[in-house]
């Protein structure tokens, strides 16, 4: 099945008349309203007539996650604030949140586009579906939400936790689709396992996956545990949120909504655009937005284009899973990490050594992060008792900044290795690394 038959099968031509189109009217809408791209495209030499097609693309500037931070709340929003009807945020560093507004077209688009997905996942109006994304500021929850609502499916507003309930819905309401993280899902099963509910109990036909990278060997365990089919949903909130690309049903690439979001692969040391197929880093341009539109975002995101026709029938470019990011994001159980982050909470508290090292793992299928730490010398102790409270002031303070819950480990002064060049601070032993290795 497929949503938008006219949009999503276009030919390859109209499709770049119509990203032409909208390329120019987004210049020039960019360059009268928000500053900042008035600027940088000043600085560049160019105006908004020098953008003829979609081919002009490469003369545009790049954005990217600094900039937004730099203009922090509002500085890149372009449409007037009494046209602004949402708001969501995502995860700040140690600096600034980016603010995404969004006006009523750009959440009609929005579900527009995570329909598109719904639909190749085969969800239909006949449909029950959950959704397990957290729902606030996190643009997974009601990203989803208003897709599932839009194809006229029941939309079981779940949010994360609570799987024992999640689970027991799922089982008297014959859900039979649902939206989450694929640890998540992982958790699901094991819970599963451990209340003794089998597959059979349930009605699960699909599951939409994203927000974190995952593996092929991983679609299979959790396709075979819980007898579903999974298929991928990308986004990110800089751009709109889930729903930028998805999988058809023949899990071979995921299609970009590209009438909305125009991608391209760049080297991403040298910002050179790479040939379809190569490898490189992801960036948007948001062709239609009108909140907060974006004009080449690099994501960090590392993966590839693929063209060509799909059998499915769509004939939308495809991109490729991600492979890992060009930044140091970690990203755990679907929540964006900094390590630097964790470094300012530790440079806060007066009884530790800025001297810590991250351990990043997985255990029975979830995420886990460890932060082992250096205590300074006057507050070192081997006593339990001192030892539980200091652990307890620094996982309680971590948590409430990069709000997931990390093992704090005491180290004694002096045990964590020292490094003569760039030192080692993280170590990732889970099976997809979320680091670009340069
Ligand atoms: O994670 C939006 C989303 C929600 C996507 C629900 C899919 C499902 P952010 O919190 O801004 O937004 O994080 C965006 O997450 O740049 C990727 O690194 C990673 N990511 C998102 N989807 C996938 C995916 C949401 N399907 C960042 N595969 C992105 C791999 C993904 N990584």
């Amino acid at each position: 099945m497929i949503w938008n038959q006219k949009i999503e099968c276009m030919s390859r031509d109209e499709m770049r008349d119509l990203q032409s189109k909208r390329l120019v009217a987004l210049v020039k809408y960019v360059y009268d309203r928000v500053p900042f791209y008035k600027k940088k495209m000043q600085d560049m030499g160019i105006e908004p007539g020098d953008i003829r097609s979609i081919d002009d693309i490469t003369k545009l500037p790049f954005t990217t996650k600094q900039d937004l931070r730099d203009n922090y709340p509002y500085g890149l929003q372009a449409a007037s604030a009494d046209d602004i009807v949402r708001v969501h945020a995502s995860s700040g560093t140690t600096g600034n949140p980016t603010i995404v507004g969004y006006t009523r077209k750009d959440l009609d688009v929005w579900a527009e586009c995570v329909s598109r997905c719904l639909t190749a996942a085969n969800m239909s109006n006949k449909d029950t579906f959950s959704v397990s994304y957290g729902y606030g500021l996190f643009t997974g929850g009601l990203g989803l939400h208003y897709g599932v609502e839009n194809i006229g499916a029941a939309v079981v507003p779940t949010s994360t936790g609570n799987t024992e309930k999640h689970l027991r819905l799922m089982r008297d309401l014959k859900i039979t689709g649902t939206a989450a993280t694929p640890s998540y899902l992982l958790y699901l099963a094991e819970t599963m396992d451990k209340l003794g509910i089998k597959k059979e109990e349930l009605s699960l036909k699909s599951a939409v996956c994203g927000a974190e990278p995952w593996t092929e060997e991983m679609r299979q365990e959790i396709q075979q545990r819980l007898g579903l089919k999974m298929f991928n949903i990308y986004g990110l909130s800089e751009v709109v949120g889930p729903g930028v690309s998805y999988e058809c049903d023949n899990q071979n690439g995921s299609h970009i909504c590209e009438d909305h979001y125009f991608p391209e692969i760049i080297h991403p040391n040298t910002l050179q655009p790479l040939p379809v197929g190569q490898q490189g880093e992801m960036v948007f341009t948001t062709l239609t937005k009108e909140g907060m539109p974006v004009l080449r975002y690099r994501t960090r995101d590392i993966c590839s284009l693929m063209e060509g026709a799909c059998s499915c029938g769509r004939t939308s470019i495809r991109m490729s899973s991600i492979m890992g990011r060009s930044d140091d994001m970690l990203i755990i159980r679907g929540i964006n990490v900094f390590p630097s982050q964790i470094e300012s909470v530790i440079l806060s508290l007066p009884e530790f050594e800025p001297r810590y090292m991250i351990v990043v793992d997985r255990v029975n299928n979830l995420d886990t992060i460890q932060v082992q730490v250096e205590v300074r010398k006057e507050f070192y102790t081997t006593e339990t008792v001192g030892e539980l409270t200091l652990k307890k002031k620094l996982a309680s303070k971590l948590q409430s900044v990069i709000a997931i819950k990390a093992d704090v480990k005491i180290m004694a002064p002096g045990s964590i290795d020292r490094y003569q060049g760039k030192s080692v601070r993280v170590i990732d032993n889970r099976p997809i690394k979320n680091k670009f290795a340069q």
